[in-house]
């Protein structure tokens, strides 16, 4: 059985968080510039694993406050977050018994997932956790590195290593079993680029979620159609009313995790007026930051929250 869909058709607003051992690097590897999305370094620079495993030192967190996170998603309106608990790096933003590569590594005493889901419910926010479930460039059989980045959730262009059930069976099953069952109720689970994952590949991950939290929600992309709502690719909007729940996940740069010199900042008012043709046209929508190695969130992603969040005061029903 589905889950019911009712406070996520409702919600129509969140915020994506994306954090992770590339928020260090920052956009530079070795006093380069690499281009392309921030999250995406490891692959687009070719970085060995003992080399960009290093980066955990300098991932300080140290400025980490996720009830000011909530609060600025609250304040703005927004109704949900969707954390990075593993991107395609590997590398888990939460205490992970499955694998080592994990929070332990960081200078950071606490499991900063942890934090994030009190403080979310602390303040009535729902949560949502990003797992990258094909991808993971620090396990040889699920690496992928071959890939060029050809948008986002389609088959890969150029060759991947075909095993991923021996990932999928000793390191992603076993984590996404820690996260539904170490943090209480999560609302939305959010998979990602499924690639060449078979049909029954998919089934499991939507399996997992449906025994161990039947409420929660599972999105477009764990592939395969088997989700709860539709899928968009990255920054896509839909152009006409849709009778499917979709969602459009949107940067407000040219990046999703943090780069320093990605200054292309959209516009407060035409990420306002995409949320607003979103929800005109009764898709979700949910807008993206990109927190510092420590924590603190770049001003002009603190200025375009804070503008829809006035705006929300005068124009939106409670
Ligand atoms: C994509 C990923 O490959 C990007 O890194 C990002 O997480 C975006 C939301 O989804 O498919």
């Amino acid at each position: 059985a589905n889950p019911d869909m009712e406070w996520w058709r409702e919600a129509r607003f969140g915020m994506f968080v994306h954090w992770g051992l590339y928020s260090v690097a920052a956009g530079e590897w070795k006093g380069k510039q690499i281009d392309g999305i921030g999250e995406w370094i490891q692959n687009f620079a070719k970085i060995p694993n003992s080399e960009y495993e290093k980066l955990a030192s300098g991932f300080t967190m140290a400025n980490y406050r996720p009830e000011e996170w909530v609060k600025l998603a609250k304040n703005a309106g927004a109704r949900y977050i969707i954390f990075t608990t593993k991107h395609h790096e590997g590398f888990c933003l939460y205490l992970s018994s499955v694998s080592d590569f994990d929070v332990e590594r960081t200078p950071y005493k606490g499991d900063p997932l942890k934090e994030l889901v009190e403080a979310c419910r602390k303040h009535g926010i729902k949560v949502g956790l990003y797992y990258s479930h094909r991808q993971d460039w620090h396990e040889e059989e699920a690496a992928v590195m071959e890939k060029e980045y050809d948008g986002h959730y389609g088959k890969p262009k150029s060759e991947v290593r075909p095993d991923a059930d021996k990932y999928i069976n000793e390191k992603a099953l076993p984590q996404i079993k820690e996260l539904l069952t170490r943090y209480g109720k999560i609302d939305l689970l959010w998979y990602d680029t499924p690639m060449d994952l078979t049909e029954e590949q998919s089934r499991a991950f939507v399996n997992a979620v449906r025994e161990l939290q039947p409420e929660c929600i599972v999105n477009g992309r764990v592939g395969y159609d088997l989700g709860d709502y539709g899928m968009l690719g990255d920054n896509e909007m839909p152009c006409a009313k849709v009778s499917q729940d979709l969602e459009m996940v949107a940067t407000m740069n040219r990046t999703w995790g943090y780069k320093k010199n990605d200054h292309d900042w959209k516009k407060p008012k035409d990420i306002l007026c995409s949320l607003i043709e979103c929800a005109s046209r009764g898709v979700n929508y949910v807008v993206n930051v990109g927190p510092k190695a420590d924590g603190t969130i770049p001003q002009p992603s603190v200025d375009i929250m804070n503008f829809i969040g006035e705006w929300m005061k005068t124009n939106a029903e409670s």
